[in-house]
């Protein structure tokens, strides 16, 4: 049989073929066709496979939905073969780099010879660049950063890439005879935002036929090593998973120590050592002496440690406050009632607000707040004035009809270049909830970026600051903040700061979060949902909360909806 190709893979081939346009200086139009089937594909909360109908969802027509056919039935498509034959298969690379869109990529083609890393790193090196049109000294300078950013980003995949991977592989290893726990271990247990290989830890009776069912998995593409006790494979992807066989009774301290992280490692050795243990991936040790080993509560115990949860494992005060008594009692996706920032088709989102809604709902949300642009996204479809006004009337109406849930009529305002906001006091006072967000000027000098976020922070209008540092994972670095000088206007103005939970921002990250709640500022978690699918997306935000040491009552969307409205009505 076929294997099913999932929505991921199917927005992959979509998303190359109009990377592979855009290098041809094709039709614009039908590129963005491409790219937003693509988008609107990955965020489809249920697999194409199982829709009849694929003609009805928005943006697909009849063109792009036979593909998708062709694709589900494990084709292979003619149009995208003939186009990889077009351009050198190094080029398409070249685009992931900061600063390099399409036309740079051409140019430095034509006139240079560049076709892969390898040329485009030479090229940068040498002088004839300069003589280019259009590239200057300064812009070689940031192409040379956005190459090392991308030569080191590559070496690592996304959180929620790696943990579909991962838990496809976990179910597959389950089937192994004699099989008993698989577990995730390493950087994605931890939930970092990116990761650097999986790290899988099983147990049970049999190691041999867990490493044999491994070697046979279709996704596996290259086989590193195979053994008895630990086994590593490249999978199709591209991402390495490094497997350990540990026999029952050392499998709590085996998963603690492929846990990691290394720093935490470390620190836990210390006291070991100091009680005159020894502790090592195959136990904790008096002497000769086995004495724990078989979970990782155990091999805590033995360290007068209570059990630390894997997101706080990074060395930074939770063994102290393990000792203290003082472990934070971690958010946790049930404790979410609401998802705070989210798009509607009124701008660049996929779906109708009601059908947002109506997800949010089966959620078991209590309440959503839709978040469409302001004007100055003019990309996006962003909302001036009178839109806005319009859109916060059908919200009204919907609010009149829906039973036990609350729309709350929101909106995610630009902040502009010299800290003025992108539409009048007189329209946000009339809104429930109003995010500030920087699309623009991201490279500012950190004392200007600081003082443009003081006087937007400071005009009172903004209750939440969305996705506060505008890194995306992999392109584009955050914004330069004094963040010590923001803090009092946060406390002052009672403002919440996002943990944006798409697995593409992931910002305000757990560094920063931890810092943050440690001044005393509040959360708001929400997904940036543009589709229906990206509602899901809560529990990556909530991995991240949890890293920044976050508990449920610091974060305003677990509040009951009426002491979230008095919150938000208090502040006006
Ligand atoms: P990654 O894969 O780069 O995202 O990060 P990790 O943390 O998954 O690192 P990885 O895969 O190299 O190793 C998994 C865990 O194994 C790591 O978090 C801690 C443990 N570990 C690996 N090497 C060492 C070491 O040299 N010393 C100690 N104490 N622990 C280690
Ligand atoms: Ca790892
Ligand atoms: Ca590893
Ligand atoms: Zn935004």
């Amino acid at each position: 049989m076929a294997r099913l190709i999932t929505n991921q893979e199917i927005a992959r081939v979509f998303y190359e073929i109009a990377d592979i346009l855009d290098l041809k200086n094709d039709n614009v139009f039908k590129i963005r066709a491409y790219r937003r089937a693509g988008q609107l594909i990955e965020g489809f909360e249920k697999p194409l496979s199982q829709v009849a109908d694929l003609e009805s969802l928005p943006g697909i027509g009849k063109e792009l939905s036979e593909k998708i056919r062709a694709l589900l039935r494990g084709e292979e498509l003619e149009t995208l073969k003939n186009l990889r034959k077009e351009v050198a298969p190094g080029l398409l690379a070249l685009l992931r780099i900061r600063g390099m869109g399409p036309k740079r990529v051409r140019t430095l083609n034509e006139k240079l010879g560049v076709k892969d890393l390898n040329s485009f790193c030479r090229a940068l090196g040498e002088g004839e660049i300069l003589n280019l049109a259009g590239f200057g000294p300064k812009l070689v300078d940031d192409l040379k950063k956005g190459l090392s950013e991308f030569q080191e980003y590559s070496k690592r995949t996304r959180l929620d890439l790696a943990k579909t991977q991962a838990e496809a592989l976990v179910e597959y290893l389950k089937e192994a005879k004699g099989v008993g726990r698989v577990e995730v271990a390493g950087s994605l247990r931890r939930r970092l935002e990116t990761i650097g290989d999986i790290d899988l830890l099983v147990t049970g009776k049999d190691p041999k036929a867990v490493m044999e069912r491994l070697v046979n998995y279709p996704k596996v593409r290259e086989i590193l090593s195979k053994g008895n006790t630990k086994s590593s494979v490249v999978l199709e992807s591209g991402v390495q998973a490094d497997v350990r066989f540990f026999e029952p009774k050392t499998f709590g301290a085996g998963l603690q120590y492929f846990t990691g992280s290394k720093a935490h490692n470390i620190a836990i050795r210390t006291i070991a050592k100091q009680k005159g243990l020894k502790i090592s991936e195959y136990g904790v040790f008096r002497g000769e002496k086995l004495i724990a080993g078989r979970t990782e509560e155990e091999v805590y115990q033995t360290l007068d440690l209570p059990y630390i949860p894997p997101e706080l494992r990074e060395d930074r005060g939770e063994i102290q406050a393990g000792r203290e008594d003082k472990l934070p009692e971690l958010i946790g996706l049930k404790d979410i009632r609401g998802d705070l920032q989210v798009h509607s088709e009124w701008t660049d989102g996929a779906s109708p607000i009601l059908e947002m809604a109506e997800q949010a709902k089966k959620l078991g949300y209590e309440y959503l707040a839709i978040t469409d642009h302001s004007k100055s996204q003019r990309q996006t479809g962003g909302l001036d004035e009178k839109e806005l006004r319009k859109e916060f009337q059908e919200i009204d109406r919907l609010n009149q009809k829906l039973k036990g849930f609350r729309i709350f009529k929101g909106v995610e305002l630009d902040i502009l270049k010299d800290g003025s906001l992108d539409l009048p006091e007189r329209i946000l006072k009339t809104a429930d909830l109003v995010l500030g967000s920087v699309h623009s000027h991201f490279n500012l000098p950190k004392p200007d970026q600081t003082r443009r976020l003081l006087k937007a922070l400071g005009s009172g209008m903004i209750q939440i600051f969305s996705h506060p540092t505008g890194r995306l994972i992999g392109e584009r670095e955050p914004i330069m903040i004094d963040w010590s000088r923001l803090v009092p206007v946060l406390l002052e103005k009672k403002i919440a700061v996002e943990i944006n939970a798409s697995p593409h921002r992931l910002d305000a990250n757990g560094d920063l979060a931890k810092y943050l709640k440690d001044q005393g500022v509040i959360f708001s978690l929400g997904t940036d949902a543009h589709t229906l699918g990206g509602l899901k997306d809560m529990e990556y935000g909530v991995f991240t909360a949890r890293r920044g040491w976050v508990e449920a009552e610091e974060v305003i969307n677990t509040w009951p909806l009426n002491k979230l409205e008095n919150w938000l009505r208090n502040r006006r």
